[in-house]
């Protein structure tokens, strides 16, 4: 459901996998370490879960909608899967729940290396405000996902480098600098 691993530095196909060679994981902890939070949810009844149900009142996460990702569901599809792709951060936590489908989440480790996260079908991944991460389909080529926020969304994303922001300088704060 939910799985990291650091990538290989090749310019194949964005949806492989890129593993290195050996594979080197990363575990959910070492993600933690960074600000991703991550859970395992029961995917067929979201709106009956007590455990989501939880994380959303405890984290204010008034707000809820779908996106899916295919050709057919998502209006310029190509233009989308580019920009998704982009390295980018947001002055918000990035917060997705894939009930079917799966997708990659590649975010900067401490090092700039990028850790590529699977989150598939029950997984939940939350990216911290101010982390540099991007998002692509994998090989199944398709997501649908729920999203959250805090009050009224912006999806707003500042393409690298954006190092000024406020949210930046408290992640780096916070996840960079820290000793864990
Ligand atoms: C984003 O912000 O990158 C997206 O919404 C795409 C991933 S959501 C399945
Ligand atoms: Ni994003």
């Amino acid at each position: 459901v939910l799985q990291a691993w650091y990538m290989d530095d090749s310019n194949e196909d964005q949806r492989l996998p890129h593993h290195k060679e050996p594979k080197e994981f990363v575990s959910l902890d070492q993600l933690a370490e960074l600000g991703v939070l991550s859970w395992k949810l029961d995917a067929d009844n979201p709106d009956t879960d007590p455990e989501l149900k939880k994380i959303r009142e405890e984290r204010g996460y008034s707000y809820l909608d779908v996106c899916e990702i295919s050709p057919e569901k998502l209006p310029n599809y190509d233009e989308k899967i580019r920009s998704f792709f982009e390295e980018h951060l947001h002055i918000d936590e990035e917060i997705r729940y894939a009930v079917a489908g799966s997708g990659y989440f590649d975010v900067r480790d401490r090092n700039e290396a990028w850790i590529r996260v699977w989150v598939k079908k029950g997984g939940m991944i939350i990216l911290p405000a101010g982390i540099y991460h991007r998002f692509t389909l994998d090989e199944g080529n398709y997501i649908k996902a729920l999203r959250f926020f805090v009050g009224e969304p912006v999806w707003t994303p500042y393409n690298r480098p954006h190092d000024h922001l406020p949210a930046r300088g408290e992640y780096i704060k916070n996840f960079v600098e820290k000793d864990v």
